[in-house]
């Protein structure tokens, strides 16, 4: 089986890529290394040291045997391009990583606004019209995210992408499913609510195989392949932008920098771990749907946390102090999220849940790369809007929780 894994070079990307070419997938990496041009951007490194691209690649054939493809390519600008590798490589999937993926990062300015949406949208477009003109029948797997729901409960159990609604017709009552209102958070997470709107086209317009995968806060940072040899290590964000709110809380533990708990860590996330990220994708591609099926849309994710339980879940295993600060972003301070995963539970995911062995673990692997942090970049200096930037310069309203001692 072949696949393109647009977007091979991420945080998702790599590992993605590894573990299906371990199962004997043959596999080529699409990337324009954006990345880590904003690396650049940012003045950032990722904590743990990953090597370029050409060295990644030798070492996995060193490790396996096995050989990966590489071609840098703008998914979203090289159109013409894109549909030759399609034609040339015959894939039977594409996975579509290939987007921007930080919520505070879209929103720093007006530029990463409109880079944000040219970028993703962009993407997803050029995409899919270059499945149509090559011809082939290649089932497309995207990497959405929780966020296009929004995350308010509304007294129901989130489900897979599909709503079933009463309305009122002149005929009285009928049942319909609709797609699930979207409510982006972010400038980010409004690009994959018009992803949506674009596969539901192209599914309808030209029987398109899709398979969107809404994603919760991906936490870990290692795989079984990626810990093969320190050369595929993957990345480990921790920055204000890119870094991840269970990462960031392991990592600050790990270098002695207090919690930064936003508002009053009420906000209820869905979680999943690299490890399961990568199976699931796995499980998606050997259970596309047919042509002529509807988009199939299944929440990635394998538990709902509160912020503030998981900063005191760190705090109880590393002693960490935990600050509660004033929230950058537009969100509500409290919210539940109950989310249906059956799908993927049905296809055999054996979930990993937030465990202590696998908590230590990434709290390691930041203790061993500890001094490649720069902690000025902790902090989340990227603002929602006008008010939330004044209110990060006015003195801190939100109470400190009662510092605990390192153990
Ligand atoms: N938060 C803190 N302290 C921090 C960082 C974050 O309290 O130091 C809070 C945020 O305010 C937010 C929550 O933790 O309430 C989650 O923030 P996050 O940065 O971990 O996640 P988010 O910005 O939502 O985005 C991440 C990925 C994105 C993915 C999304 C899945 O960057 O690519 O789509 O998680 S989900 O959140 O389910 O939509």
């Amino acid at each position: 089986m072949r696949v393109l894994i647009l977007g091979g070079d991420g945080f998702c990307g790599w590992p993605t890529a590894l573990h299906l070419s371990a199962r004997g997938w043959d596999v080529t990496i699409v990337d324009n290394l954006s990345r880590r041009n904003i690396d650049n951007e940012l003045e950032v490194q990722s904590l743990t040291p990953i090597r370029p691209m050409g060295e990644r690649i030798a070492a996995w054939k060193e490790v396996s045997g096995r050989e990966i493809g590489f071609v840098n390519m703008t998914v979203g600008k090289e159109f013409d391009r894109l549909v030759e590798l399609i034609r040339t490589e015959r894939p039977d999937s594409v996975v579509h990583f290939a987007e921007q993926r930080a919520a505070p990062y879209s929103m720093k300015s007006a530029r990463h606004k409109l880079y944000t949406v040219d970028n993703n949208l962009n993407a997803t477009n050029h995409l899919l019209a270059a499945i149509v003109e090559s011809g082939l029948d290649v089932h497309l797997a995207h990497l959405g995210t929780m966020g296009v729901y929004g995350y308010t409960t509304a007294g129901l159990r989130i489900p897979e992408g599909y709503l079933k609604v009463t309305v009122d017709t002149d005929h009285g009552p009928t049942e319909q499913e609709i797609l699930f209102p979207p409510n982006p958070g972010s400038i980010y997470h409004m690009t994959k609510t018009q992803d949506a709107l674009l596969f539901q086209f192209y599914a309808k317009n030209d029987g398109l195989r899709i398979t969107d995968l809404h994603q919760g806060i991906v936490w870990g940072a290692q795989t079984e392949e990626t810990k093969k040899d320190e050369r595929l290590i993957n990345r480990f964000d921790y920055d204000g932008d890119y870094g991840t709110v269970l990462n960031r809380f392991l990592m600050q533990a790990a270098v002695g920098y207090p919690l930064t708990v936003h508002g009053s860590g009420g906000q209820t996330r869905a979680f999943i771990h690299i490890q399961d990220t990568v199976r699931c994708v796995e499980l998606a591609l050997k259970n596309p749907p047919r042509r002529g099926d509807r988009v199939k849309i299944l929440n990635q994710m394998t538990e709902s946390r509160r912020v503030r339980d998981l900063a005191r879940m760190v705090a109880d295993l590393t002693g960490a102090e935990v600050h509660n600060v004033p929230n950058p972003r537009q969100e509500a301070d409290e919210n539940e999220l109950v989310v249906a995963n059956d799908q993927f539970r049905d296809l055999g995911l054996k979930p990993i849940t937030l465990a202590e062995g696998l908590m230590a673990d990434v709290t390691e692997i930041a203790r061993r790369y500890a001094d490649r942090a720069d902690l000025t970049k902790v902090p989340c200096v990227s603002h929602w809007n006008a008010a939330r930037a004044a209110a990060a310069d006015a003195p801190a309203t939100v109470a400190s929780t009662p510092a605990r001692k390192a153990s």
